[in-house]
């Protein structure tokens, strides 16, 4: 996704689509296979199913917090979803329109870990008194551009990533990462013959050397059957904490979607498919393991 900065939300949505994929060298690598394979001529052809963020539930900021940006920018709030191990809140967002990927974020909900772990998290966010989306401009895109890569707090120290690692790997991530993008994900229904299946896409992708998260197996499926995912393992990135030491971390990653026709329009011809016929939404399930691409367990494997 890529766009031709016209309105606020095209603005900052390139501005993190910029950061990210600079970051997670899986995004061009895979985009390069496929205009190498003749599959699309550029990214902007690639169908953005949706993008994801991480956000910590403490007073001024979490979902209530976040969602005001792209609540203002037309997207509406979906499902709930509950993540009872990983102790998370989570909801998704529909685009104005079709040319939007849709929204999910999530929320670490803080006052269910150790009372270690929330005072690590109390020692980085009590000086956040007032919920910092209230003070931007939100018609301005570049100021929320920037806002997304604005430290809301300071960086932790080694000690306190490891402890918060420790307790839940999503902590730590959010604790160093901040809003940092956390995936975009390709739709893979709306690339051509040969590349639209999710296990075909998939093939392609470790064939490009590149690692898929097989927590629950690499291809989770929906309980109707219609939502199937994969996501590739995170990027490790060399991260220098606040006292200067450094350690390899789990950064971001990349996810591809296939949305199968409903029922109810599985005699449509091909050619009169819309998004609005396939399956929408996320699953609790897929979600939850789709998290783990950032957890130890599958970066370490
Ligand atoms: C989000 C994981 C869930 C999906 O599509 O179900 C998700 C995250 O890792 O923050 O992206
Ligand atoms: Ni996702």
């Amino acid at each position: 996704m890529k766009f031709s900065h016209k309105t606020p939300l095209d603005v900052f949505l390139n501005m993190l689509f910029e950061r990210y994929q600079d970051k997670v060298p899986a995004v061009k690598k895979i985009t390069k296979a496929l205009i190498d394979q003749g599959v699309v001529s550029s990214q902007e052809e690639i169908v953005n199913d949706h993008i994801a963020f991480r956000t910590l539930g403490v007073p001024h900021l979490g979902i209530q917090s976040f969602e005001q940006i792209f609540l203002h920018h037309g997207y509406q709030k979906r499902d709930y979803y509950y993540f009872e191990g990983k102790k998370l809140n989570a909801f998704w967002y529909a685009p104005p329109s079709g040319q939007y990927p849709r929204i999910f974020i999530s929320e670490l909900i803080v006052d269910q870990l150790s009372s270690a772990a929330q005072d690590i998290i109390s020692k980085y966010t009590q000086h956040i008194t007032a919920d910092p989306v209230l003070s931007l401009n939100l018609d301005n895109g570049e100021e929320i551009g920037e806002f997304f890569h604005t430290f809301l707090w300071p960086l932790p120290t080694k000690q306190d990533y490891e402890t918060l690692l420790n307790e839940s790997e999503y902590a730590a991530w959010v604790i160093f990462n901040r809003y940092y993008l956390n995936h975009y994900t390709i739709s893979v229904h709306a690339l051509m013959a040969g590349y639209n299946t999710l296990e075909e896409f998939d093939a392609f992708v470790e064939g490009l050397g590149i690692k898929l998260n097989n927590a629950g197996g690499v291809v989770k499926i929906s309980g109707d059957g219609l939502l199937k995912q994969s996501s590739t393992v995170a990027e490790m990135q060399n991260a220098t904490f606040a006292d200067g030491e450094t350690m390899l971390i789990a950064g971001s990653y990349v996810e591809f979607a296939e949305r199968l026709i409903l029922p109810q329009y599985k005699n449509l011809p091909v050619e009169h498919i819309k998004a609005m016929h396939r399956r929408d939404g996320f699953e609790t399930n897929n979600a939850d393991k789709i998290f783990e691409s950032t957890y130890t367990g599958q970066t370490k494997s």
